[in-house]
């Protein structure tokens, strides 16, 4: 049987999507690279130890609503805790970088909690015991159905994302949980994905401020106001983050704090200055209309991966399999791993 080339298109455009969502590669506080869990280790027997918590995610997918109350919602499916700690002072700033295979077009928030280890120990934690405070979270930042998120600030950003540890936190060992919530699909029942990447820190300096959390177990409901919506008609413009609200901590270096039953329509102002020198793409100004939105992310996108053949600093840029750049316009190419080259300055 033959097929026309208008048939084939049919056919292409209406089997299911497929693509590797993606994962936390690694961390930078200054200048020094600190490797996450790629989940190429999965198929290495004893691999070595990394700063980012191992899973079963192997898919680079994302846990669904229906076990938002399990462990796995906690660092992700069936996460075991990381050997090594981020070493960053207390109002400092980390820096995740997720892989490049993270994709256009999953769109919604992005969040980032803290949970203390106990005897300065994250890499023999049992993970249900950690209670996890929310210091960080970035919504709807504007526009409508969908408008401009979090994850759109991520990607513009090399899909990097800075945390700033707050200037008042105790010293120790803690647990850095950043998600991802994408809510492309989540219109529908059991539709929102979240990606949950857990990496350890040792944080020193600080004061007194412990955090006061809670185990992401009972963080978020598949039918909360934030898990279950059409953000593709939601003409008003306006998005409830799920989950707790955000710690407040004394002293300066925390981010803003934004209360999850608030309507967030802007938050995090003085940090997105922050990240605008971190990112090689241009600032994104608030637009008016959906088309505008789309051809600004669009061109932004396109400027970091794509910029004159060459990988840009952070990007991929090597590797087994690999068929992208292996220049870098910014930095040396830096192999991570037999999977995973980097442009590193
Ligand atoms: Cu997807």
């Amino acid at each position: 049987m033959q097929f026309t080339v208008q048939q084939l298109a049919l056919l292409a455009s209406i089997l299911p999507t497929v693509h590797s969502h993606g994962f936390v590669i690694g961390a930078t506080v200054g200048k020094t690279w600190y490797p996450g869990f790629d989940i190429q280790l999965a198929y290495q027997a004893n691999h070595p130890k990394v700063y980012g918590w191992d899973t079963k995610a192997l898919d680079s997918g994302f846990v669904s609503p229906d076990s938002f109350a399990t462990a796995d919602i906690i660092c992700h499916k069936s996460a075991t805790p990381a050997g090594l700690h981020i070493p960053v002072t207390a109002g400092g700033q980390v820096t995740l970088y997720w892989s490049n295979s993270w994709p256009e077009g999953h769109q919604g928030p992005v969040l980032d909690y803290l949970a203390a280890c106990p005897n300065n120990d994250c890499s023999t934690v049992t993970k249900t015991d950690l209670n996890f405070a929310k210091i960080d979270q970035v919504g709807l930042v504007s526009g409508s159905s969908p408008g401009y998120w979090g994850e759109d600030q991520l990607a513009v950003a090399n899909r990097s994302w800075t945390v700033t540890i707050p200037s008042s936190l105790a010293a120790g060992a803690y647990v850095l949980r950043h998600e991802i919530l994408a809510l492309h699909s989540a219109r529908s029942a059991n539709g929102a994905q979240a990606y949950p990447q857990c990496v350890n820190l040792m944080v020193s300096g600080g004061g007194s401020a412990t955090v006061k959390g809670s185990s992401p177990e009972t963080f978020y409901s598949a039918t909360d106001p934030g898990i279950l919506i059409d953000i593709y008609n939601n003409a008003a413009g306006t998005y409830q983050i799920p989950g707790p609200t955000v710690q407040a901590f004394g002293g300066s270096g925390g981010s803003a704090p934004a209360s999850s039953t608030t309507l967030v329509t802007s938050v995090r102002t003085t940090t997105t200055t922050a990240k605008a020198t971190t990112t090689t793409a241009p600032p994104v100004t608030t637009t008016t209309t959906k088309a505008a939105t789309t051809t600004t992310t669009k061109a932004a996108t396109t400027t970091t991966s794509a910029a004159g053949g060459s990988a840009s600093l952070y990007a991929q840029c090597g590797g087994q399999g690999w068929t992208g750049p292996t220049t870098c316009a910014s930095g040396t190419c830096k192999a991570q791993s037999q999977y995973y080259s980097q442009c590193l300055p």
